[in-house]
């Protein structure tokens, strides 16, 4: 146990005190900040739960450490049991998504696709992408990694009442931009992208086809989305704590064309965009690989089903869930006009209130200015999912969503309701220390 008091000789020291009562500060924040979500259910797309013994390699000497340049080839001493690890997270990211290349090196995703850039683009080139408002990351705008690049996306249009791609205009636009890079992957992901329907106009000019599978990445490695490197995509990145409920990261997983090519990529992590690699959080991801690669798939189905089933229930229920003719959603997001109940900030804040979090969002009609007030509100389930939810807590989320949002009811009395549901999931569950109670490791000093 770590002793919690300033050393004696700053005893009586004004500034220590002042400095030694903002630690304190920090420390209770973090713990209010943890007994709120061990009584809360979130429900942010792009967030999890990494396992217990993922969360330990956080806190392991590897977080003091640098490791600059590949394994057997550092540009620093001290690296032999970094290397080790390095290499065992490489082996499983290659085993788990079945591709030739795979770098544990970017700190995330953003990161991960500033790489590509770098490594297929130059300043001034023109490359296709989804559009931020048909909810695209942001990587993909000209306020992020693509303009910081200073390349130029050129969007796909987009079907609206399906949330996909529309095929035959994004032929039209890549036959017309013929682009060295191709972007696929969303931040509402609800249907997968037309990689097979478009890869005859890929080939025939010659992109180089990237997908961004943050979100999806989970569900792809356990077999219940689509498959992206075997539906023509040459390079894969991905933050890692999303629906793979790693630790906060990225990752590059490539078959590529060529040596070149996969030197390319190589360079542009180190030296391009990382230096250190952040090797607790390589380690962290190293252990949930080794996880996912036995519970991925238990997993990855039991999100799908619980995200259609939350759908179903908030449809039944009178919410407008959108795309209710294709089943919702095929991944762990849902997307909800709540336009005529108040638009998103009025239910996210409600919601926030009764303990349940998630996002307001732009719906693909929303004018961008909007932003601070879109129609949408975007649930995800990879959470719920993994402390152990089902099909019937899925319900019982919708009834609570309803008197929030529908009904209008008291925040502050709905949140005893979610306190209570809660109170029966305090275990992480898809992971080789099922057994740990989630919120007691949490627990500081
Ligand atoms: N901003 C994240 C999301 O919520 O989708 C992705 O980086």
């Amino acid at each position: 146990m770590m002793s919690l008091k300033i050393p004696d000789r700053f005893m009586n020291d004004e500034l220590a005190e002042e400095m030694f009562g903002n630690v304190l500060f920090v420390r209770d924040q973090i713990a209010q900040h943890h007994k709120w979500f061990e009584n809360s259910l979130p429900m942010i797309a792009s967030e999890n739960l990494i396992s217990p013994l993922a969360r330990e390699m956080l806190i392991s000497d590897f977080c003091d450490r640098y490791a600059e340049g590949l394994p057997g080839a550092r540009y620093y001493q001290g690296n032999i049991y970094v290397d080790r690890v390095e290499l065992k997270a490489i082996e499983l990211a290659k085993k788990l998504f079945k591709c030739e290349h795979a770098d544990v090196r970017p700190t995330s995703g953003t990161v991960a696709n500033l790489a590509v850039l770098f490594a297929f683009t130059k300043p001034g080139d023109q490359i296709t992408v989804p559009n931020v408002s048909d909810g695209a990351h942001i990587s993909s705008a000209k306020f992020g990694a693509v303009g910081v690049r200073g390349v130029t996306g050129i969007p796909y249009p987009f079907n609206v009442k399906d949330m996909c791609i529309d095929v035959d205009g994004a032929a039209k636009v890549i036959r017309e931009t013929k682009p060295k890079l191709a972007l696929f992957g969303m931040s509402v992901f609800l249907f997968p992208a037309p990689l097979k329907e478009l890869r005859p106009v890929l080939d025939e000019v010659g992109a180089i086809v990237w997908y961004d599978a943050a979100h999806v990445l989970g569900l792809i490695a356990g077999g219940k989305f689509q498959d992206p490197l075997r539906e023509g995509a040459h390079v894969m990145t991905a933050s890692t704590h999303k629906t793979l409920p790693g630790p906060q990261h990225g990752i590059i997983l490539a078959n590529p064309k060529d040596e070149k090519m996969k030197n390319k990529l190589t360079y542009a992590v180190f030296p391009g965009v990382t230096s250190n690699h952040h090797l607790h959080a390589m380690a962290s991801l190293c252990i949930s690989l080794a996880e996912h690669i036995v519970f991925g798939k238990e997993y990855a189905d039991q999100i799908v089903r619980n995200a259609k089933a939350l759908g179903q229930a908030m449809h039944e229920l009178g919410f407008d869930v959108l795309c209710a003719h294709k089943g919702f959603t095929e991944s762990h997001t849902l997307a909800v006009d709540v336009s005529k109940i108040g638009g998103g900030t009025v239910c996210v804040e409600a919601m926030e209130k009764a303990n349940i979090i998630a996002n307001k969002n732009l719906l693909p009609w929303d004018d961008v200015n909007a932003a601070l007030n879109p129609s949408g509100i975007r649930l995800g389930v990879q959470e719920l999912t993994r402390i152990g939810m089902r099909e019937s807590e899925m319900k019982e989320v919708a009834y609570l969503l309803k008197k929030i949002c529908i009904d209008k009811k008291d925040p502050e009395e709905v949140k005893k309701e979610v306190i209570a549901l809660k109170s029966g999931f305090k275990t992480i569950k898809y992971c080789f220390a099922e057994d740990v109670e989630a919120y007691k490791h949490y627990k500081l000093l």
